[in-house]
């Protein structure tokens, strides 16, 4: 049962040698005196060839009375052989059955019996092996990795924020309560504050991968209620200095996953091209006479949030990634500080793939007077962020930041239809469980 290679890192050269292989049983085809077990593990196929008269009697019968999906530990002889999957086939010696799979199976793991969305993830544990949804976890894996060693090559620290709140940050209305004791607490909608106040801590540059949770009442295709996003806040730092690390960060990724996950592109049929930076940056104000020319969206506004709509006719025109600039300052969080020689305008940007928005950031709001201004003006009141205000009294540098979602970064990469596919067990407006 130890385990000696994974499917894939055996090769033909190593004909005549014994292994030991562990996982799923995909197929089992009998053709009388020939019989094969195609056995799976996490990184492909084996096939395990029985001419009966070269295998014990013992292992062809135990084979035959297996279920699909049963758990298996093969050892056997190495045989280089063209037609099997990876060049390759196993002459068992031994065969030990640890787990018998009931009958049906919930799901066909070999794609053969497509399924819907919402099937698949009631049972993601099953759904997770087919080959195809192995690799979107293992692309997902790889990005993370990327952007994690990328940022930690610039110079930023990794944080943890709490999830438990007392504050919204993003608006009040996506907020889930949760009870805490005798008083009333919420799920994080965004690091935000705990971020900016690490720059006032002296942490300089730092960014955090965790948990956001919004309560986004409706279904769409790029909205989660729980999504993971990465957070970067930097000292002494303009809004084009946030921009350049985000824009790099992305690309950086793009190419980690390229050089590093060819097998799964592979599987997942995606011809990935690392994005060009920099990226182009288009004032908002353009975006809007872009959008106005699609029929859908001609009532648009310039002080009118992109809709989705938009969003797509602005990104059909671009056709890559690009930054949107010069925003209006009165639909930006209170948090961005507004331009000096417009204060109409303020120095916030969001990131766009030409299918929707990856990120937002902004230069802050670094004086407190004026921050407490802007939360005045936005309805907000200051003394229930006194934790937050206190950090701008005794010396706050400037910085700046953004919000990077985890999941539509993967989505766009892998030209994935639905972002719950981007996600294990995605939470939704019905989903709970599993
Ligand atoms: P923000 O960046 O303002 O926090 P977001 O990233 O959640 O918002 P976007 O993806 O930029 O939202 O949303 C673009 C547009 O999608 C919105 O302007 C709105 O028209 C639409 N939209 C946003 N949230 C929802 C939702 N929960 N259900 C349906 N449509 C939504
Ligand atoms: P924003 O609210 O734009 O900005 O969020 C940043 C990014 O997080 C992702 N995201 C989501 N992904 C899936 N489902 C959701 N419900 C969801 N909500 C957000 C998106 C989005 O672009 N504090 C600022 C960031 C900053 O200024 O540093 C913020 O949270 O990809």
């Amino acid at each position: 049962m130890q385990r000696t290679h994974y499917s894939r890192d055996i090769t033909p050269a190593m004909n005549g040698s014994t292994v030991t292989v562990n996982g799923w049983v995909h197929e089992i085809r009998d053709f009388g005196g020939l019989a094969f077990l195609i056995l799976r593990d996490r990184e492909g196929l084996v096939q395990v060839t029985m001419p009966k008269k070269k295998v014990s009697k013992e292992i062809v019968d135990t084979v035959k009375g297996l279920s699909r999906e049963s758990v298996v530990s093969v050892t056997g002889d190495v045989k280089a052989m063209e037609k099997a999957p990876n060049g390759y086939e196993l002459i068992p010696t031994a065969l030990e059955v640890l787990s018998r799979a009931d009958a049906p199976l919930p799901l066909d793991p070999t794609g053969k019996v497509p399924a819907e969305l919402d099937t698949r993830l009631d049972s993601r544990f099953m759904d997770l092996r087919s080959p195809e949804v192995t690799a979107v976890f293992y692309v997902r894996a790889n990005m993370i990795k990327a952007i994690r060693d990328y940022l930690s090559s610039q110079g930023c620290l990794e944080i943890a924020s709490p999830k438990i709140v007392a504050t919204a940050t993003e608006g009040g209305t996506e907020l889930f309560p949760i009870s805490y004791f005798e008083r009333e607490a919420f799920l994080n909608q965004s690091p935000q504050l705990y971020k900016q106040m690490m720059m006032a801590g002296g942490m300089d540059r730092v960014y955090e991968i965790g948990p956001i949770f919004r309560a986004e009442e409706h279904a769409t295709r790029k909205h989660l209620n729980e999504a993971t996003s990465i957070d970067v806040e930097l000292s002494f730092a303009t809004d084009e200095d946030a921009m350049r690390l985000l824009e790099n960060t992305i690309a950086y990724a793009y190419a980690y996953v390229k050089e590093h996950c060819q097998a799964q592109l592979k599987v997942l049929n995606v011809d990935l091209q690392v994005p060009k930076t920099p990226f182009r940056r288009l004032c908002y104000r353009d975006a809007i006479e872009i959008a106005k020319k699609d029929p859908e969206c001609a009532d648009i506004e310039y002080g009118d949030d992109l809709s989705t709509q938009a969003e797509h006719a602005v990104g059909q025109a671009i056709g890559e990634h690009y930054f949107i600039v010069n925003w209006p300052t009165n639909i930006r969080a209170f948090y961005t500080q507004p331009c000096e020689n417009d204060p109409s305008i303020c120095k916030a940007f969001d990131l766009m793939h030409p299918r929707m928005e990856l990120s937002s950031g902004a230069q802050r709001e670094y004086r407190y007077a004026e921050l407490v201004k802007k939360m005045e003006e936005k309805g907000l009141s200051p003394e229930s962020f006194k934790f937050y205000l206190d950090s701008f009294r005794y010396g706050m540098p400037p910085h700046a930041g953004w919000g990077l979602g985890a999941e539509r970064l993967l989505q766009t990469m892998l030209n994935l239809n639905n972002i719950r596919e981007a996600v294990l067990f995605p939470r939704d407006r019905v989903r709970l469980t599993p």
